[in-house]
């Protein structure tokens, strides 16, 4: 399949900034340099809509970038990096909860972890957030190039545990530079926005 439009909607940082506009949101939250930004350019198929390995800790914006004038992928600011100030990283963090706390058409939410390592303590304050706003969400286990596909359940096990996920939560291995797991993201996407149909594979 391929996806034919998308295109960069707005930077904000407060909801001033926010796009005016219909569509249904999906943000991406993460540590810095998990790979949010990359998984924007592999879901829109384009190599640079989302900047990608900025300095980490550099991103202080939101990004909204429309894709085929039906969703919104939002690009969050990457919590957890540690080379910056308590001052900063509180600025960070308010930039993402007055975003996922008051953007009304917010539908879902893609939490990503690093598929090689354990969840952080940040994940882990960061998920159970998540999970007690009621949102419907997915977490991405990114770059699963950089593991074995025979040890993918093992470090999906230990993404579980960690992070206390209920069963019916997915956890998908995506890996943007072997193009694995794009069709599974998009459909875990439709799942969560009513009526939506990116893939065309959705029967009505
Ligand atoms: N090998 C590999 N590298 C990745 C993958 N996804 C992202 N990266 C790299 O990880 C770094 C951080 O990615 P970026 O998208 O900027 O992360 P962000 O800070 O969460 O937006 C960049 O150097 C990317 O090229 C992946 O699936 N596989
Ligand atoms: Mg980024």
């Amino acid at each position: 399949m391929n996806i034919k439009r998308s295109e960069h909607i707005a930077t904000a940082v407060n909801p001033e900034g926010y796009p005016i506009s219909e569509l249904p949101e999906i943000a991406m939250v993460g540590r810095s340099n998990v790979g949010k930004s990359s998984l924007i350019n592999f879901l829109t198929q384009r190599k640079s809509l989302a900047r990608v390995g900025n300095t980490p800790g550099k991103t202080r914006v939101i990004n909204f970038f429309s894709v085929e004038d039906k969703l919104m992928l939002v690009d969050l600011p990457g919590y957890g990096y540690a080379k910056v100030s308590e001052g900063e990283k509180r600025r960070w963090q308010k930039i993402i909860e007055t975003y996922l706390n008051s953007r009304s058409r917010l539908c879902g939410i893609i939490m990503l972890v690093d598929i090689r390592h354990k969840p952080t303590q940040h994940d882990i304050i960061m998920y159970r957030w998540i999970v007690s706003m009621g949102k419907p969400h997915i977490v991405v286990a990114t770059k699963a190039d950089k593991i074995s596909r025979a040890h993918y359940d093992r470090h999906i096990k230990e993404i579980r545990n960690t992070l206390n996920m209920a069963p019916g939560v997915p956890v998908v291995p995506v890996s943007v530079t072997k193009k694995t797991g794009f069709m599974e993201v998009w459909s875990e996407i439709e799942k969560t926005v009513p009526g939506i149909d990116i893939t065309g594979k959705k029967e009505d």
